[in-house]
């Protein structure tokens, strides 16, 4: 799966469809009502923990904003306008869901198996390594699973490059093998959070490479510039969601934490995991 790969399916429902993406559903609402609420209007949200400290192998993002997308010159269109973004406090797991965590919702028959065929999917062999092979869907149920959700859009980037509009999760120096797992750095995945030199500001783990991550929202064009600076939640519908932040198989230059990449919900890769989040109450 790639960036091109997504635009290239985008430009076949154009085709199809005989409608342009910024006038067929769901583009043809902006839907981005003033004051829309943040986290609780997420549709996959569980209930706000109580504040404490964040459960083992989460992070705590603080309240507060954060640069998001990409200036003038950088990155794609949808990456633009760069916005301050303010997002209520959220916890977020240090790594991607390992499978042996996924397979313990697998025992407990509330989520489908990955299936890719080995080794990806086998947990006798790669119980470290982040699950793949799993659709958005699964993903979403895994989170559910374990009294979690998927991040929102905003909530995955903040996590990954903090307030300063940095272009990696250490800063804005290229990456190497010692700070990410991508193209040239062995093969398929490595065991997760492997790389700690790479760690974003908030502590998470291979927000740039390994695998890339489902989030909650589904993707459109022009959020950034006609959606909501206070927790945006996503596009309420769509045809594709969102997935960031690069995998093993990728160019060190395409694990910025400002790339939006996309594809349909059903597809199931061995390129693509996630991480879960919760909100925190105030
Ligand atoms: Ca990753």
């Amino acid at each position: 799966m790639t960036r091109r790969l997504c635009c290239t399916l985008v430009l076949l429902t154009v085709t199809t469809s005989g409608c342009t993406s910024s006038s067929c559903p769901p583009c043809a609402e902006p839907r981005c009502p003033e004051g829309t609420p943040g986290a609780a209007a997420a549709p996959n949200a569980p209930a706000a923990v109580a504040a404490g400290p964040p459960a083992a192998g989460m992070v705590r993002v603080a309240a507060g904003a954060f640069l998001r997308g990409s200036p003038e010159g950088v990155g794609l269109e949808d990456e633009r306008p760069q916005r301050s973004i303010h997002l209520d406090t959220f916890d977020i797991d240090r790594t991607e869901v390992p499978l042996r965590d996924y397979q313990k919702c697998v025992a407990a028959q509330t989520c489908a198996p990955p299936e890719c065929g080995e080794p990806e999917d086998k947990a006798e062999t790669r119980p470290d390594h982040p699950v793949v092979c799993v659709s958005w869907a699964q993903a979403k149920a895994y989170c559910e699973w374990a009294g979690k959700r998927l991040p929102t859009e905003a909530e995955w980037e903040k996590a990954a490059r903090g307030d300063d509009g940095r272009l990696f999760p250490w800063g804005n120096q290229a990456p190497s093998c010692e700070l990410a797992n991508h193209s040239g750095c062995g093969e398929g995945t490595h065991p997760v959070g492997s790389k700690t030199a790479g760690a974003s500001p908030h502590g998470a783990l291979d927000m740039a490479g390994n695998v890339y991550e489902w989030v909650a929202d589904w993707h459109h064009e022009a959020y950034y510039e006609l959606c909501p600076d206070r927790n945006p939640p996503g596009p309420p519908r769509g045809d594709k969601k969102i997935v960031r932040g690069g995998a093993f198989s990728y160019a060190a230059d395409e694990l910025t934490v400002h790339g939006r990449t996309f594809d349909r919900p059903e597809v199931a890769y061995d390129q693509v995991g996630f991480r879960c989040a919760r909100s925190v109450a105030p």
